[in-house]
This record gives C-alpha cells, sequence and structure tokens, in this order.
C-alpha cells in the first residue's frame, strides 16, 4: 500500500507513551472543546483544570490536537495556549478533514470523532469530554448528523460525557445509537442527563454504578469483538446544574436565531454554545466547565479500572 503507516503521524509525548507501555490508565481529551466550545482564556483555563482532575484522580491526561500536520497526544502548555488563543480560527477537525489537515501540515483541533481516532491509533480506550455531536434538531431539513455517533459505531474508545444535549434531538440521537450498536450507560442514574440538567425525558440502556461496572462492560464488548465506542453519561454536578425550564426556552430562541441566521453545518455547535452563554450570563459556560471536570475524573477513575486486571 502506499503512504506511510499512521505512526509516522502520530506524536505521543513521552508521559503518555510511557504511561501505555507500561499499561497504566491514560485519559484522552479533545480540542475542539477549547477552540470551538468555550472562549479565551477560560478555555485554556479548563483545559489546564481538566488535566489536573485526570491527574488526581490517578492517571495521565492525553489532550489531542493536529499540530503542523502531526498527530498529537498529549499537549505542552504551549501546544494547548496556541490551540485556545487561536479559537475558531483553527480547523474544526472531524474524520472527513484528517486527511487534508494532515496532508497539508495545518493545525486542526479535534472533535469528538477525531480525537477518538487518534485516541484509538494511540492505544487510549478511554475519553472525557463535555457533550458529543448528534442528530440535530431539524434534521428532516438538514440531514445533520453528527460523525460523532457513526464513530461511536466504529472505534474501540468509550466516551464519558454529560448525557446528550438539548439543543439536539435527543430521542433521534439515541436511537442512531442504538442503530450503530453503541450502548448509552447512565453513571449512578437510570435517566439520560441532558448536559446543563442532571435528567431529561429519556431512560439509558444500563446503569453503571462505579468505574468498575463500565471497564468490565468495556472488557467484555471489545473481548467479544463488538468495534465501536461506549457512551458513558455522567448527571452534571447537582451544585452545578442549570434550571431545566430556564436552559430550555434560552436553546429554543438560540436554535431560532440560528435559523435566521442561516448558520449550518460545523458551525452549528459552536454557535449555540456561545448564544446560550451570552444568554445565561455566563452561567452555562460554568456549567460547562464543571461537568467536563467532573467527566474527567470519572474518566479516569475508569481508565484505572480497565488498566487494573
Ligand atoms: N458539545 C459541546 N461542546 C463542544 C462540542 C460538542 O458541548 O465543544 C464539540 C465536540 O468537539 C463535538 C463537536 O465532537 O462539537 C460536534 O460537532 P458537530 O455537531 O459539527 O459534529
Ligand atoms: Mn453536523
Amino acid at each position: 500500500m502506499p503512504g506511510k503507516q499512521f505512526g509516522e503521524h502520530l506524536d505521543i509525548a513521552p508521559e503518555v507513551a510511557g504511561a501505555l507501555s507500561k499499561g497504566r490508565p491514560v485519559v484522552a481529551l479533545e480540542s475542539t472543546i477549547i477552540s470551538h466550545g468555550m472562549p479565551y482564556p477560560r478555555n485554556i483555563e479548563t483545559a489546564a483544570a481538566v488535566e489536573a482532575a485526570v491527574r488526581e484522580a490517578g492517571a495521565i491526561p492525553a489532550t489531542i490536537a493536529i499540530l503542523g500536520g502531526r498527530l498529537k497526544v498529549g499537549l505542552s502548555r504551549d501546544e494547548i495556549q496556541h490551540i485556545g488563543k487561536r479559537g475558531a480560527g483553527i480547523i474544526k477537525c472531524s474524520r472527513r478533514d484528517l486527511p487534508f489537515v494532515v496532508a497539508r501540515k495545518e493545525d486542526g483541533a479535534t472533535t469528538v470523532a477525531a480525537t477518538m481516532i487518534i485516541a484509538a491509533l494511540a492505544g487510549i480506550r478511554v475519553f472525557a469530554t463535555g457533550g458529543i455531536g448528534g442528530v440535530h434538531r431539524g434534521v428532516e431539513d438538514t440531514m445533520d448528523v453528527s460523525a460523532d455517533l457513526e464513530e461511536l459505531g466504529r472505534t474501540n474508545v468509550a466516551v464519558v460525557c454529560a448525557g446528550i444535549k438539548s439543543v439536539l434531538d435527543i430521542g433521534r440521537t439515541l436511537e442512531y445509537l442504538e442503530t450503530q450498536g453503541v450502548p448509552v450507560a447512565g453513571f449512578q442514574t437510570d435517566t439520560l442527563p441532558a448536559f446543563y440538567t442532571r435528567s431529561s425525558d429519556f431512560s439509558v440502556d444500563y446503569r453503571v454504578d462505579s468505574a468498575a461496572d463500565a471497564a468490565a462492560a468495556m472488557k467484555v464488548k471489545w473481548s467479544l469483538g463488538l468495534d465501536g465506542g461506549l457512551v458513558i453519561a455522567v448527571p452534571i454536578p447537582e451544585e452545578h446544574a442549570l434550571a431545566a425550564d430556564a436552559i430550555d426556552g434560552i436553546i429554543d430562541e438560540a436554535i431560532a436565531a440560528m435559523r435566521l441566521e442561516g448558520i449550518m453545518g460545523k458551525d452549528t455547535t459552536p454557535y449555540l454554545l456561545s448564544r446560550i452563554a451570552e444568554r445565561t450570563d455566563g452561567r452555562s459556560l460554568e456549567a460547562n466547565i464543571q461537568l467536563v471536570i467532573n467527566n474527567a475524573r470519572i474518566a479516569a477513575a475508569i481508565a484505572a479500572e480497565f488498566a487494573a486486571d
């Protein structure tokens, strides 16, 4: 086959490579949340706090991005700073973007899909983020279904997130995941969390009460040859959750404004996140930061159980 092996595009930071070679727990983290998901400088402060939370819980963090066409697993402070400062000026990179961003030696912030791909190449099986992409409301007109869902159907990484954000069509997102064979497990809950709020109108497929429960299902899934990811949905900590009626109205308003402005495709999620942050006077951003830190902690515990024999 022409071309180089994937390994030749991959740079794993020494600390991460060391942990992986010794079978120690590592947690992957995405970079689109830094560039497109939060404003500077809260984005880089959050990235640092999330890495610290992973460490405190006993795992090594590996923030993933593309820099100068290299697939980077484990970023330095300066590299995170660079991505955070460029913000939405950096390419939001999903599966379809990887060939061009790498071939052109550009920088790219990786979405859940692209982060899963690179994490799996590096041998990392647990990934923490805030929210995954999904089926967008109005999909019957737009066909907007995030590539994150297809990736979850094929790539062996467990994604720890705060459930499914109600800017999305939660019911259709769950249907899509079911079709893809992706289990959606609630972490200490029977109800699917909805990102800013601890619950939604939907149930999860399975409840896991501990990190060990989650790790056990991951091991069985992949030992059976059932390729693909899992969604581990963790409710936002009570004290940081937003009131459902207030946030629902703001989300509806943001979606209406987005349609009016003709925002489409990959710009949708960043637009909605920043509009919602504006309309909540930053309370949604605070909630977002806290839920990611919480997810990072739980992901580290799951990675530790997964690494243990
Ligand atoms: N949800 C969030 N914050 C984010 C994202 C989702 O609360 O930053 C990002 C993730 O990187 C996710 C991407 O993979 O948005 C989904 O984008 P799209 O819908 O264009 O696939
Ligand atoms: Mn989309």
